[in-house]
């Protein structure tokens, strides 16, 4: 099948991943794999670096017994990424298709809650505290999206016999405003940042802002009050406490904040990129200069369809041979055949190279590597 063949040609040959030892249900591949251990957030002159050290100020200001963290290990075992939040074992967000697994028990985590009922148990005493850290999803491709990212998670608890939990909720969404305003100069009520609805096994109700960025909303965090199955799990008694929690994707944030354009330049190591950023960019509002725009190659794969197969297999597959020079993949047909019933895609990907003009030659032997790859059920058209 398409993920078998997969598997044997995109995998690099497991050792120990941060001391966990895998088995076959290892699905890591290099290029995400070397993400591991780069620390941007550590680096006070990295955007994401600048980033955490901002919010950071501001909860430290805001509340004097919140807490930071920020050198929790990246992988993290099944129970306290997803069990403990309640993540149902069948829950798409757990399969291997969008998750990396180390082995059965251990996995990148894919959130930072991983570490909530962790913190919580771990320091009784705990009243309020950020983690951050960087985390692995198999996802999409886009402007927005990466394989690896960095999220900053947020708990606060409260005394259950004196605040409510609409109190709490109310509290949630003044101190994320809060944190927009002191970053953006933005309010709810413009067009620039909208609240919704929505659904996480672990808070109830739920959350997400949204802000308005390059002429599209783009979702920023997510949040709500922490269910009280969670408090239990992390040791503490619902009856006494309650409290929110929130988890912010910082490159989201980074992008608003410094008109950083696209996802994948935050792993640049282009001095072009770099040398644009120091502690002081914050305070000194320092807005990325675009390096000259590079055209893109565009390329077209139509493919009848496997049975079991996800898209992100194929975008897994296409980022691990493009690497950052993919820029997108959006699909553009999707066709039932009304007889035979069988279903085919259009996927176009674009390719574009941060610092030079990518050649028709060159891509092409990539293209032709990704067809093979996909084992003939994919064929290249011409992009228009
Ligand atoms: C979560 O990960 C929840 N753990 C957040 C949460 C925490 C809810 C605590 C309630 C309480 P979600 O999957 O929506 O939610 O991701 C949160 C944020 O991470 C998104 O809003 C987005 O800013 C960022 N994000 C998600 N996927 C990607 C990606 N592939 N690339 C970059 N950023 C991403
Ligand atoms: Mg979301």
């Amino acid at each position: 099948s398409l993920t078998g063949r997969m598997a044997a040609t995109v995998l690099a040959p497991p050792g120990e991943l941060l001391g966990v030892a895998p088995d076959e249900k290892y699905n890591v591949p290099a290029g995400v794999r070397e993400k591991l251990g780069k620390d941007l957030l550590l680096n006070p002159k990295h955007p994401l670096g600048i980033l955490w050290r901002t919010v950071q100020d501001y909860f430290a200001e805001q509340d004097p017994n919140c807490k930071f963290f920020d050198t929790e290990k990246p992988v993290v075992n099944t129970v306290d990424c997803f069990d403990k939040l309640r993540v149902p074992p069948e829950h798409p967000s757990r399969s291997p298709s969008d998750t990396y697994y180390v082995n059965k028990d251990y996995v990148l985590r894919t959130h930072t809650s991983a570490h909530q009922c962790q913190f919580l148990s771990q320091y009784p005493k705990i009243t309020s505290f950020l983690c951050a850290g960087d985390v692995y999803r198999r996802d999409e491709i886009d402007a927005s999206h990466y394989p690896a990212f960095h999220q900053c998670e947020g708990v606060r608890l409260f005394d259950a016999e004196k605040v409510s939990r609409e109190e709490v909720l109310e509290d949630l969404k003044k101190t994320l405003e809060g944190l927009a305003a002191h970053l953006f100069q933005l309010k709810t009520g413009e067009d620039t940042m909208r609240w919704l609805d929505e659904y996480f096994p672990f808070t109830e109700p739920s959350l997400e802002l949204e802000i308005f960025y390059q002429d599209d909303w783009m979702e920023v965090l997510g949040c709500g009050v922490i269910h009280h199955d969670v408090l239990r799990n992390a040791g503490l008694d619902p009856a006494k406490v309650h409290g929110w929690a929130f988890g912010l994707g910082l490159e989201r944030l980074a992008m608003v904040l410094f008109g950083i354009p696209d996802i994948r330049l935050f792993w640049s190591e282009d001095p072009r990129f770099s040398e644009q950023f120091a502690p002081e960019s914050f305070a000194e509002k320092t807005r990325f200069k675009p390096f000259s725009k590079y055209p893109p190659v565009l390329k077209d794969i139509s493919m009848w369809i496997p049975e079991n197969f996800a898209d992100n297999d194929l975008f897994e597959m296409i980022r691990d041979e493009g690497g950052d020079q993919v820029e997108k993949v959006d699909l553009m047909d999707d066709f039932t055949h009304p007889k035979t019933g069988k279903r085919s895609k259009m996927f176009r990907v674009t390719w574009r190279d941060m610092s030079r003009t990518l050649t028709n030659e060159e891509v092409n032997a990539k293209h032709e590597t990704v067809l093979e790859l996909s084992c003939g059920s994919a064929v290249a058209t011409h992009a228009k």
